[in-house]
């Protein structure tokens, strides 16, 4: 089980690049940064999380294809790869149509457009050419002007290194004295898809590395992978080829009550933006939700907070202190889970939070 750790990029870059590195030190793996075109941008965020870390793995938590060209996309995560020494990761959407319909953008064939998108960055971030008449896209030629390839203890390398190594006189790696072959050379970006209907879920059995699903309950994941293992099957694959990843709404501190006063909101949030199958599949009532969304339209967060339910908090989030967190993470774990990502809130205070979650969640779930 890897635990990754998400940062809305609502506040300065400076302020989520030192929430990383606190949890960097503290042992968490992965950090994800959101992508809403009205935050501080995804790559200038990852851009200064690379140079003021070591060894987090970090990745957009996720872009989309309909605002940022899939080409644009190739460079910027290619540049956030060379920076970081080969710790991106890129994760990909649909994107979110409410903001789209702000920017006069449409949301036409999103499957087929995550489809086609996936498959034009692959060959653009292994340094080939694309020449792809899609539906939504189509590419004449286009090409990255740089290739990154590393060795697997990291070192990045030359062109003439990587020749070499196709033939029977490998050259010696300078930095851990290995030789390079071909299988030593690591090249490839991994593509997490976001994902949550049963088609998309599918798409990223077929294609992605990994498949980060905004859930929180295990029933939502038994569904997901369910869907996940078609498109696995589908494309002859493994289940193993692909990180299932909860990317789970996330509040823990040592006074249970106080940790999901923290997540009230985020709940009442993902209740109302939650489809009719997803609230029958929890108990939780329409005219429940309905009450939230009245609160929502008079901006009184007060009366917001107080209408979550208990079954919208047992389905929304992971919220309490470290016993009932880790509990829901070994559930998680057993369904097939392989990486939950502690999203917003993270805790009543960030910092404690993290700290908290890694001296007494991480050690016990890993
Ligand atoms: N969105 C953001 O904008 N920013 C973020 O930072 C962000 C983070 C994030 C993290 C995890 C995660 O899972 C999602 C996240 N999202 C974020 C939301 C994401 O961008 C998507 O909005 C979200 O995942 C919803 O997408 P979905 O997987 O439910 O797919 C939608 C589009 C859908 O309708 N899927 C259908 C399905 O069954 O999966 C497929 C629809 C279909 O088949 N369409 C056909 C086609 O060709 O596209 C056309 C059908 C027709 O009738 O024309």
């Amino acid at each position: 089980m890897r635990i990754g750790i998400e940062f809305v990029p609502d506040s300065p870059v400076k302020k989520v690049t030192d929430l990383t590195v606190l949890a960097e030190s503290k042992g968490f793996d992965n950090v994800w940064i959101t992508d809403h075109y009205n935050n501080r941008n995804v790559y200038a965020t990852l851009a200064s999380i690379a140079l003021n870390t070591k060894t987090i793995i970090m990745g957009t938590g996720v872009t989309n294809p309909v605002l940022i060209s899939p080409a644009w996309t190739a460079a910027a995560i290619m540049t956030i790869n060379e920076m970081s020494n080969g710790r991106a990761i890129l994760g990909i959407g649909a994107g979110d149509k409410a903001t789209f319909a702000k920017l006069g953008l449409g949301f036409e064939k999103p499957l087929t457009r995550m489809k086609e998108a996936i498959q034009t960055i692959r060959v653009l971030t292994s340094g080939k050419k694309a020449d792809f008449e899609g539906t939504t896209m189509s590419f004449k030629g286009a090409k990255l002007g740089f290739r990154l390839r590393w060795h697997t203890c990291g070192a990045k390398l030359k062109g003439k290194q990587v020749k070499a190594a196709k033939t029977d006189n490998p050259m010696t790696c300078e930095k851990c004295g290995s030789p390079i072959t071909k299988d030593t050379i690591k090249e490839h970006l991994p593509i997490y898809v976001g994902a949550q209907g049963p088609k998309m879920l599918e798409l990223a059995g077929s294609v992605g590395d990994g498949v980060l699903i905004n859930a929180s309950h295990p029933k939502d994941f038994e569904y997901a992978i369910k869907n996940i293992k078609a498109g696995v099957e589908k494309a002859g694959r493994k289940m193993e080829d692909v990180e299932v990843t909860a990317y789970a709404s996330f509040s823990a501190d040592p006074d249970a009550e106080k940790a999901k006063g923290a997540a009230a909101i985020v709940v009442a949030f993902i209740a109302v933006g939650s489809p009719p199958p997803i609230l029958e599949r929890h108990g939780i009532k329409q005219e429940d939700v309905n009450k939230i969304n009245d609160a929502l339209s008079k901006g009184d967060f007060g009366a917001v907070a107080k209408a979550v339910t208990p079954e919208m908090m047992e389905a929304f989030t992971i919220a309490g202190d470290a016993d009932a967190c880790i509990d829901r993470i070994e559930g998680l774990k057993k369904i097939g889970v392989n990486q939950v990502v502690v999203g917003s809130p993270v805790g009543p205070e960030k910092k404690s939070a993290i700290a908290y979650i890694a001296e007494n969640i991480i050690p016990k779930v890993k």
